[in-house]
């Protein structure tokens, strides 16, 4: 594997880094395959509880790589359908498909496909330096990246309509003020802060917290007794695990819990 990810696991905590710095870690058919693969590998890995994407350098992401297929202009266009099921879509998907937290720790701009990675994610950590555009109509594009399935999810349909055709820029601080980010800190504290926050996951229940991020995916676009039907398998599931039975065991007696992730 190259080194268009670096990868580093300590105490349960897995960290991503997009790591093509001198072009704003844009994305490439190669990172985006890494990127696939590791996190396709910390689905089965119990020693990863938690995960944090981030950027190297000054950038989050600034979305595809368009010097990587500028070739593809010449007389013709990218194939836009493979570029997207075969290498995006596969990063994507190994995000949403992973049954623990994933933090989005967002250093610098997000931009186009860079921001639909950010807004994957399950939680977002924003430096005071980040910047968001969705970008994508500043080049006559649809918004891709799963954009248009996260963003109304996060901030509403007007305000995701607004930032999808305008592509303006989003400010650290709007983007918490209209929840498109969980929280804003200085940017020399982010890679802690957003490390406090998965250290603190990776020590919970994480079975539970992998079927409540897939209970909260179902809950949107489900009716209401059919979530209800959704909720009790779940539960059944949670209610399983010897996390549940310790974290109950250790109410009773008083103590704090001590999750093992099973
Ligand atoms: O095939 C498909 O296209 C389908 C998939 C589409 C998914 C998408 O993501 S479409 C959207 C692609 N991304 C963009 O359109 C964003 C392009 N970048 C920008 O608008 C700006 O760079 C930023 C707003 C993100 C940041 O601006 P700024 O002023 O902080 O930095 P800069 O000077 O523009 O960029 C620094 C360098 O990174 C520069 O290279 P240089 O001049 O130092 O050699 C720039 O060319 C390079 N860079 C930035 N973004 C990209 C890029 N190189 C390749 N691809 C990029 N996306």
């Amino acid at each position: 594997m190259s080194d268009t990810v670096l990868y580093d696991l300590r105490d349960g905590v897995a960290t991503l880094t997009l790591n093509r710095p001198e072009v704003l870690n844009a994305l490439t058919e190669e990172l985006l395959d890494d990127l696939a693969g590791i996190l396709e590998a910390a689905r089965g890995d119990n020693s990863v509880r938690a995960l944090i994407l981030t950027g190297a350098g000054r950038a989050f992401c600034a979305g595809q790589d368009l010097e990587s297929i500028r070739g593809a202009y010449n007389g013709g266009r990218p194939d836009f359908q493979a570029l997207l099921q075969d290498h995006h879509h596969r990063a994507l998907r190994a995000i949403r498909a992973l049954e623990k937290p994933v933090i989005a720790a967002v250093n610098g701009v997000a931009a186009g496909a860079g921001m639909s990675f950010a807004c994957a994610c399950d939680l977002r950590v924003a430096s005071n330096k980040a910047r968001f555009t969705t970008a994508f109509t500043k080049i006559g594009l649809v918004p891709d990246g799963a954009m248009t399935y996260s963003l109304p999810r996060l901030v509403g349909l007007s305000k995701a309509t607004e930032l999808c055709l305008l592509s303006e820029m989003v400010s650290a601080e709007e983007a918490l003020s209209i929840g498109l980010v969980n929280r804003v800190v200085p940017a020399d504290d982010l890679l802690s802060a957003a490390g406090d926050l998965a250290g603190e996951l990776a020590k919970g229940p994480t079975r539970a917290y992998g079927l409540t991020k897939k209970l909260l995916e179902a809950a949107m676009s489900r009716e209401f007794d059919d979530l209800l039907s959704v909720e009790a398998k779940y539960q059944v599931e949670a209610g399983a695990t010897e996390d549940h039975g310790n974290a109950v065991a250790a109410f009773l007696n008083k103590q704090p819990p001590v999750f093992q992730g099973r």
